[in-house]
């Protein structure tokens, strides 16, 4: 069975535990984990939330979900999963305050692999604020990576429908980018 992995991502209240849950067949496994790493951190402990959950699509390709906190939090798991990774799903809260500038330090957080993989973002909350609009967010992102399309889409984390279409379309993605560039699909397994 193929198999993919990939990170949810976002900032705090984003909706990154529950659209796992929407989507995962398993139940989902969410931990604390602790930062032992004292040098990175300078606090003694840095405690980071990790969720995890798999969900089959098209009966042959399992995708493991991984929702996890900025990357900076979590030097320590990041190496692991990094190398495994090949998409990123970024959610970004409507109501956040500057949450264009937000996502912008969260593309930037996640860099490697957003360079290496397939990104695609999913604004959530637009119940609670409208605005930005999804224009607003591309236009930000035309700017800031002139070179690449990144899809934006609305999405409530709680729709499990909702989440399956943002989902499909970034395994759509990883498998484009595996087709066209075989090696780097390997490399770093
Ligand atoms: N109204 C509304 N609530 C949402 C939406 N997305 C997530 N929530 C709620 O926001 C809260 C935080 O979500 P959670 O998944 O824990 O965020 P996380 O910190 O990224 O894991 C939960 O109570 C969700 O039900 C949305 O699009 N609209
Ligand atoms: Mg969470």
């Amino acid at each position: 069975m193929a198999e993919h992995v990939v990170l949810f991502a976002g900032p705090m209240g984003s909706g990154k535990t529950t659209a796992i849950r929407s989507l995962s067949e398993i139940d989902v496994v969410s931990t604390e984990a602790t930062n032992t790493d004292r040098v990175t951190a300078d606090k003694e402990t840095t405690t980071v939330a990790l969720d995890y959950g798999e969900i089959t699509i098209d009966d042959v390709t399992k995708v493991r979900l991984y929702g996890v906190p900025g990357q900076k939090r979590f030097d320590f798991m990041w190496s692991i999963l990094a190398g495994r990774a090949r998409g990123l799903l970024l959610l970004i809260h409507n109501d956040a305050p500057d949450s264009i500038t937000l996502l912008l330090q969260y593309l930037d957080d996640f860099q490697e692999l957003s360079a290496r993989g397939a990104v695609v973002i999913g604004v959530t909350k637009t119940d609670v604020a409208e605005r930005p609009s999804v224009a607003d967010y591309s236009s930000a992102l035309s700017v800031a990576f002139p070179e690449r399309l990144i899809p934006v889409f609305t999405v409530d984390p709680r729709n499990a429908e909702e989440m399956r279409t943002l989902l499909l379309t970034l395994v759509a993605s990883v498998e484009m980018r595996e087709l066209l560039t075989p090696t780097a699909a390997t490399e770093n397994i």
